[in-house]
């Protein structure tokens, strides 16, 4: 799949002019068959044994995956196609061995005026991926810098290759971090951290990244997808109602006071007794049995 993807990609650039030249490229050679959605600059397929599973692999190599606006709509029409397939029950994002994302297009943004971007709200879209219901992973290789670092923030739970990278270098290019790294990065390593990074531009590796808790597990460059994919088979096989209410839950960890957030998830746990799956489950433990959850 991958040098298949890799032979379309090129035999695209070298002679195609037009997108919907790639599109019709891709019908010919089948590749659309064996994924989701019509894309130019992801794939996205069903993964796992129950093909519950999401995988949206970033795929603009020749650019690193730097976040171009294209990317960017892609990237929500394949969570929105996720999000409503009711086969579903985690999404696993992730890029090349070289780059999850090497950070927002600095092409793109380099002409661009204060007048356009702060009365056009630049940017304001990217966060679509916190709307998601559905736990997302991140399965960090190579670079993940500036947007990059801020989209796999974005994400539920972090792992990451041995060779991962992590940094905000936004200062770097006279500007700061636009998409939370200066919010969520705080929040996951503390402030001195979080400030040096911003403030200097330095990369974290993916051990550094693991330490200061960013990053829950590494596994080497080859392996990280499949880990990645096992866990999000494994949170697919529990109820997709319970998985959105504990989601929803640790999240409002960020958002209130800690008395609010205990009695939102004590609102949240009782309501839990609302559905079918909350009884199968203690039944099911109680009869010695799997549980068989109807995500009701
Ligand atoms: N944007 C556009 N193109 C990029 C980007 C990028 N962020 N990063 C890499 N590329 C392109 C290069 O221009 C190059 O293209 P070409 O071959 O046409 O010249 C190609 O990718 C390969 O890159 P390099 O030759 O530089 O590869 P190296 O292996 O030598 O270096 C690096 C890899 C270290 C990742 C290097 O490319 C680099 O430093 N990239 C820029 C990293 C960066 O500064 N990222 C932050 C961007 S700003 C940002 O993300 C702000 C987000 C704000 C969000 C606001 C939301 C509201």
């Amino acid at each position: 799949m991958a040098s298949m993807t890799f032979a379309r990609n090129v035999f695209a650039k070298l002679i195609l002019p037009a997108k919907y030249n790639l599109r019709l490229l891709d019908k010919v050679i089948g590749l659309r068959c064996m994924s989701i959605g019509n894309y130019e600059y992801i794939i996205a397929e069903k993964k796992g044994e129950k093909k519950n599973v999401g995988l949206i692999k970033l795929n603009r190599p020749r650019a690193l995956n730097a976040l171009c606006d294209g990317l960017m709509k892609d990237l929500k029409s394949a969570l929105d196609a996720f999000e409503t397939d009711k086969d579903v029950g985690c999404i696993v994002l992730t890029g090349s061995e070289k780059a999850f994302a090497a950070g927002a297009d600095i092409k793109e943004m380099s002409q661009k005026e204060f007048s356009e971007v702060y009365g056009g709200n630049f940017l304001s879209h990217w966060n679509s991926l916190t709307h998601c219901k559905k736990p997302v992973i991140a399965a960090v290789n190579g670079y993940a810098l500036g947007g990059g670092c801020e989209l796999a923030m974005m994400c539920d739970i972090i792992y990451a290759g041995d060779k991962a990278q992590f940094g905000q270098p936004e200062i770097t290019l006279g500007t700061i971090p636009g998409a939370g790294g200066t919010q969520r990065l705080c929040k996951a390593i503390g402030k001195s951290r979080a400030m040096e990074m911003v403030l200097t531009g330095d990369r974290m590796t993916a051990q550094e990244a693991q330490a200061s808790g960013l990053v829950s597990k590494v596994f080497p460059v080859n392996q990280l997808v499949d880990e990645a994919v096992k866990t999000a088979e494994k949170i697919s096989g529990f109820s997709k109602l319970t998985i959105a209410m504990c989601k929803e839950a640790v999240n409002t960890a960020y958002e209130l006071s800690l008395q609010e957030g205990l009695h939102f998830e004590k609102r949240i746990f009782h309501a839990t007794f609302a559905t079918k799956d909350r009884q199968e489950g203690m039944m099911a433990f109680l009869e010695k049995r799997q549980p068989n959850f109807t995500d009701s």
